[in-house]
C-alpha cells in the first residue's frame, strides 16, 4: 500500500490563484467544467499534475486550445505545460446518485450536496487536492428549477436567472482564497430559517439554516446557537465573521457530524434538528457544540488552514478546545469538563493504548480519512488546554492573536502555532512539543508520605510514557499537574492548589506545616491527559468525594473509589460495597450540590472503562461485578433514590442548565430503582415514558425498560417505534437503545434488528446506531461464542463496498484482541484476517484492519 509521510512534504509545483467552476447539475449525470489559472511555483520543469477520482476528462484545453498530450497516471491528470502561467480547462461527467461513498458530489434525500474534506474534491473535478493550494472560487450552477429551486455555494451570491428547458442558474463568489477541501455546493428543495447578525464592527450578516420544509420548526435551537457562537468568538478570541452570508444546510446522509465549508456549512441533520419531542438534552447540547465548532473553524481552519493533513490537529484540536470553552460558558463548566474527560477516556485512551495509536501530529498514513480520530480531535484539544494552563488566560490570548494575525490567509503547521504561543508568552515550549510527536497516554505515579514525627510531607511524582507502535523509546513529557493537600482531621487546606510542571522522569516536592495526615488531590480539573496512579485508600477517596472543592477532582475521587471496588470484584469475585454506598449516600444528601453534578458523580464507570484498568478484560466478570454493585446501591439507598426521583419532577419542558440537571438525575435515579429489583420499577419507568413531554425523559425511561424484562418493555418499544416511524433520527435511537441493552439476548436482538425493514447500511447514522452501539456493549460484543465479532465483521465487509470511510471508522473495536484472553483474541483475529482477505477491500479498511492485526 502507498504510504504518505510527513517528512516527504514538498511545496506545490503549481499554484492555482483562481478557479471558475460551471456545474450543469443532474443526479444521474452532472457536467463539471473547471477553468484553472495555474502558475508555476518555482523554477522546475515538471508538468501540471491534477488529482482525480477515477474520471476521464471529456476535454482538456490549455489557453483556450484543445490539447491531447495529457495522460492519466494513478487517477491524476498530467498536462505538460511550457510556460509559467496558463489557463487550463477540463470537462468531466460525474454521477451523484451513484456516489454511495458520500465523498465529492452526492445525492441525499433528493437533494445534491458535497463533501470534500479530506480528499473528495478530486472526485468532482481534476485539481491539486492538497490544503496548501489556495484559490479564489467563482461557481456557476445550472439545474432543474422544480427539483432544485435552491442553489447554494461558498461566499456571497452574485447573480441568478432562468435558463431554457425549465432550468435556472445561480452564481456565487467567494473572495477568500481557500483550499479545495472547503469547497461546497448544495442544490435542493429547501427552506431556510433566517435572521441577521451584526458583527462588532457593524457588518450585517444574513444567517440561514436550510432544511426540508417539514423540518423548519426544528431549526430554532441551531440558529440561536449560531448567533451565540458568533458573539462568543468575538468576545473570547476577538474573531469576527467575514462574509455577508453564512448558510448551514442539513442533510440526512453524512459520513460524520458536520463540515465547515467556507460560508456554507453542511451538517448531518442530527446536529441541526431539535425540538423537545424528538431531541434529548444530550442532542440539544451536541447541536450547540457542533454548530459552534464549525463556526469557529472559520478562523481556526479556514482563514488559517493546514499546510498538509499531518497538521490536522492544528485546526481540529484547537477548534475542539474552542467549542469546549464555548459549551462550558453556556452552562455548568464542571459538568462539561466531566463529560469531556469521560469521552476522552472512552474513545481516546483505548486508541492511544492500542494498535492504532498515533501522535496528534502523525508521521505517516495510508488513508487520511482514518486519522479523523479521538487522538487528533480530543487529545489535540487537551494539548491546547495544557498550553492555556501553562500560559494563563492573558498570555494564551496574546498567543492566539499572534497566530491568527501572522498566519491569516495561509496554510500553517502545528509548529507555527506553538511558536506563536512561545513568542507571545516568552515561555519555552521546546520539551512541551513532545506532546505533538509522542503517542501514548503518560502514566503518572504519585506517592505522598508524611515524615515520621515531623510536620512535613513528601510527594514523589514520576512519569512513564508507554511504548506505542513505531515508538519503542519515549522521553519524559511536560505534565502540568494541579494539586492540593487537605488535612484528614480538620478537612481544611494544608497546602493550597499549585501547578507543578513535571518535566523529568521523577521529582520530589516537600510540604511544610503538615501537622495532620495529608490527603492528596491531584490532576485537579484534569489538568493533564494522563492516567494517575496513587495509593490513596478508600477512606481518602471517600473524603475527597465529599470535601474536595475542585468539582472534577471530587467526581474523580468517587470514580476511583468505584473503580477500585469493581476491579477488585471482577478480579477476585469478592466485593465490598460499603465504602461506595456510603460515598454515594453522602453525595445524594449534599443539598448544596448541583443535581447535574450529582447525576454524574453517582454513575458507575462503564464496563469498558473497568476493563481498561485490568490486565486482561473478563467481560462476564466485569458485568457481574457492576450489576451487583448497581443492585446493592439501588437497594441500600432505595429511599434516597425515590426522594431524588420525586424531587426532580418538573412542570413543562424547559431547556436550561438547571432543568437538564434535574432530568439527568431523574433518569439516573430511575435506573437505580430498577437495578434494585423493586417490583414497581417497570411501572414507574412506563409511567415516565408515557407522561414525558420531552425526549430526554422518554428515551431515558425506554433505556431503563429495555434493560429489563417486562410487559412494559415490549409495549414501550412498540409505542416508540410507531410514534416515530417516519422520523429517521428518532428511529436511530430506537435501534441504538436496544443495541446498548445489558440483557442476555442483546446479540440475537441486534442480529434480528439488522434484518429489520428500517435498517440500512446506506445511511451512516443508521449503521452507526446499530453497529457502533453494539460494539461498545462490552458484554454482548464479546460474547464467548465469537458471534458478536462475526456479526460486526459481516456488516463491515458489506458496508465497505458502499462506504469505505464509514466502515473503516467502525473497525477499531475488533482490534482490541490483545486485551482479551486467548479464546476471544483468536476469534477476533480470525475476523480481522477475514476482512483483510476480502477481495476488493478499500484502502481505508485495509489500513485499519492490517494495523489492528499488528
Ligand atoms: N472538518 C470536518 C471533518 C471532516 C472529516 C473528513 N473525513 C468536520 C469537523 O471536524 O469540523
Ligand atoms: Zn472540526
Amino acid at each position: 500500500p502507498h504510504v504518505t509521510r510527513r517528512e516527504d512534504y514538498t511545496p506545490p509545483d503549481w499554484q492555482v490563484p483562481e478557479i471558475a467552476l460551471d456545474f450543469s447539475l443532474d443526479a444521474a449525470a452532472t457536467l463539471v467544467r473547471a477553468t484553472l489559472h495555474v502558475v508555476r511555483d518555482s523554477a522546475h520543469d515538471r508538468p501540471l499534475v491534477l488529482d482525480g477520482g477515477g474520471q476521464t476528462p471529456l476535454s482538456v484545453k490549455v489557453d483556450g486550445v484543445a490539447v491531447n498530450d495529457w495522460r492519466i497516471e494513478n487517477d491524476a491528470l498530467v498536462v505538460p505545460l511550457s510556460g509559467t502561467d496558463h489557463v487550463v480547462e477540463t470537462e468531466v461527467e460525474i454521477a451523484p446518485d451513484r456516489n454511495t461513498q458520500l465523498m465529492g458530489l452526492y445525492a441525499s434525500g433528493g437533494n445534491l450536496c458535497t463533501q470534500c474534506e479530506a480528499e473528495g474534491f478530486r472526485r468532482i473535478t481534476f485539481f491539486p487536492d492538497r490544503p496548501d493550494v489556495l484559490s479564489i472560487y467563482k461557481v456557476r450552477m445550472t439545474a432543474d428549477k422544480k427539483r432544485y429551486p435552491v442553489l447554494l455555494a461558498n461566499g456571497d451570491p452574485v447573480a441568478q436567472g432562468d435558463a431554457p428547458d425549465g432550468r435556472h442558474w445561480a452564481e456565487w463568489h467567494d473572495p477568500y482564497p481557500k483550499p479545495c477541501y472547503l469547497f461546497a455546493l448544495v442544490a435542493g428543495d429547501l427552506v431556510a430559517n433566517t435572521t441577521t447578525f451584526t458583527t462588532r464592527s457593524g457588518r450585517e450578516v444574513s444567517l440561514g439554516i436550510w432544511v426540508r420544509a417539514a423540518d423548519l420548526p426544528k431549526t430554532a435551537h441551531a440558529l440561536a446557537a449560531l448567533q451565540t457562537s458568533m458573539t462568543w468568538d468575538e468576545q473570547v478570541y476577538g474573531r469576527e465573521y467575514d462574509l455577508d452570508v453564512f448558510n448551514i444546510v442539513a442533510v440526512d446522509d453524512f459520513n460524520f457530524g458536520a463540515m465547515e465549508n467556507k460560508g456554507l456549512n453542511i451538517f448531518n441533520s442530527r446536529y441541526i434538528l431539535a425540538d423537545a419531542d424528538t431531541a434529548t438534552d444530550y442532542d440539544f447540547d451536541a447541536i450547540a457544540a457542533v454548530v459552534a465548532h464549525e463556526y469557529f473553524h472559520n478562523w481556526s481552519g479556514n482563514r488559517v488552514t493546514c499546510r498538509d493533513w499531518f497538521q490536522l490537529s492544528l485546526k481540529e484540536g484547537f477548534t475542539v478546545f474552542r467549542d469546549q470553552g464555548f459549551s462550558a460558558d453556556q452552562g455548568s463548566a464542571a459538568v462539561k469538563r466531566i463529560e469531556d474527560v469521560r469521552g476522552l477516556r472512552a474513545a481516546q485512551f483505548p486508541e492511544d493504548a492500542g494498535p492504532l495509536a498515533h501522535p496528534i501530529r502523525p508521521d505517516e498514513y495510508q488513508e487520511i480519512s482514518n486519522f479523523y480520530t479521538a487522538t487528533i480531535y480530543n487529545k489535540g484539544a487537551e494539548v491546547i488546554r495544557m498550553i492555556a494552563t501553562i500560559l494563563g488566560p492573558e498570555r494564551f490570548r496574546a498567543g492566539s492573536d499572534l497566530y491568527f494575525d501572522r498566519f491569516d490567509g495561509t496554510a500553517a503547521t502545528c509548529e507555527d502555532f506553538v511558536a506563536s504561543m512561545e513568542e507571545a508568552s516568552g515561555e519555552d515550549l521546546s520539551q512541551f512539543r513532545l506532546w505533538y510527536s509522542q503517542a501514548g497516554t503518560p502514566r503518572l505515579t504519585a506517592t505522598l508520605r508524611q515524615d515520621a514525627g515531623g510536620s512535613r510531607a513528601t510527594l514523589t511524582l514520576s512519569q512513564r510514557v508507554p511504548v506505542t507502535p513505531g515508538q519503542p523509546v519515549k522521553q519524559p513529557m511536560v505534565l502540568p499537574i494541579k494539586l492540593k493537600l487537605f488535612g484528614a482531621d480538620t478537612a481544611t487546606t494544608l497546602a493550597p492548589e499549585r501547578l507543578v510542571l513535571l518535566d523529568g522522569p521523577s521529582e520530589q516536592l516537600v510540604f511544610d506545616g503538615v501537622t495532620e495526615r495529608p490527603i492528596l488531590s491531584i490532576n485537579r480539573g484534569f489538568s493533564a491527559p494522563v492516567v494517575v496512579e496513587t495509593d490513596r485508600s478508600a477512606d481518602d477517596l471517600a473524603f475527597l468525594s465529599a470535601h474536595d472543592d475542585d468539582p472534577f477532582a471530587r467526581y474523580e475521587a468517587m470514580q476511583q473509589l468505584m473503580l477500585d471496588t469493581l476491579v477488585q470484584a471482577a478480579a477476585t469475585g469478592q466485593a465490598d460495597h460499603k465504602a461506595v454506598i456510603a460515598a454515594v449516600a453522602h453525595t445524594l444528601d449534599d443539598a448544596a450540590l448541583d443535581p447535574a453534578f450529582v447525576a454524574e458523580a453517582v454513575l458507575l464507570p462503564s464496563d469498558n472503562f473497568i476493563g481498561d484498568q485490568m490486565a486482561l478484560v473478563d467481560p462476564e466478570a466485569i458485568f457481574r461485578a457492576r450489576e451487583a454493585l448497581r443492585r446493592d446501591l439501588g437497594k441500600a439507598l432505595d429511599v434516597r433514590w425515590r426522594a431524588a426521583y420525586a424531587s426532580t419532577q418538573a412542570d413543562a419542558f424547559v431547556y436550561s442548565p438547571a432543568a437538564k440537571g434535574l432530568r439527568r438525575l431523574k433518569t439516573v435515579a430511575l435506573g437505580y430503582i430498577a437495578a434494585s429489583g423493586a417490583c414497581d420499577a417497570a411501572a414507574l419507568a412506563f409511567k415516565q415514558f408515557e407522561a414525558a413531554d420531552n425526549m430526554t425523559d422518554r428515551q431515558g425511561a425506554l433505556g431503563v425498560l429495555v434493560a429489563g424484562d417486562s410487559a412494559e418493555r415490549v409495549a414501550a418499544l412498540d409505542i416508540f417505534y410507531n410514534r416515530y416511524s417516519d422520523n429517521a433520527l428518532v428511529l436511530d435511537k430506537w435501534f441504538q437503545t436496544q443495541a446498548l441493552s445489558p440483557r442476555d439476548d442483546t446479540l440475537e436482538q441486534v442480529q434480528t434488528l439488522s434484518r429489520h425493514r428500517d435498517f440500512t447500511l446506506a445511511n451512516p447514522n443508521r449503521a452507526r446506531a446499530l453497529i457502533s452501539a453494539f460494539a461498545v456493549n462490552q458484554r454482548a460484543f464479546n460474547a464467548a461464542s465469537g458471534e458478536g465479532y462475526r456479526f460486526v465483521a459481516d456488516q463491515l465487509i458489506a458496508l465497505d463496498k458502499l462506504n469505505p470511510q464509514t466502515a473503516a471508522k467502525l473497525l477499531p473495536p475488533l482490534g482490541r484482541w490483545r486485551r482479551f484472553a486467548e479464546e476471544r483474541a483468536t476469534r477476533m483475529r480470525a475476523e480481522l484476517e477475514r476482512i483483510v482477505a476480502t477481495p476488493g477491500l478499500s484502502k481505508d479498511m485495509f489500513e485499519q484492519a492490517s494495523k489492528s492485526l499488528g
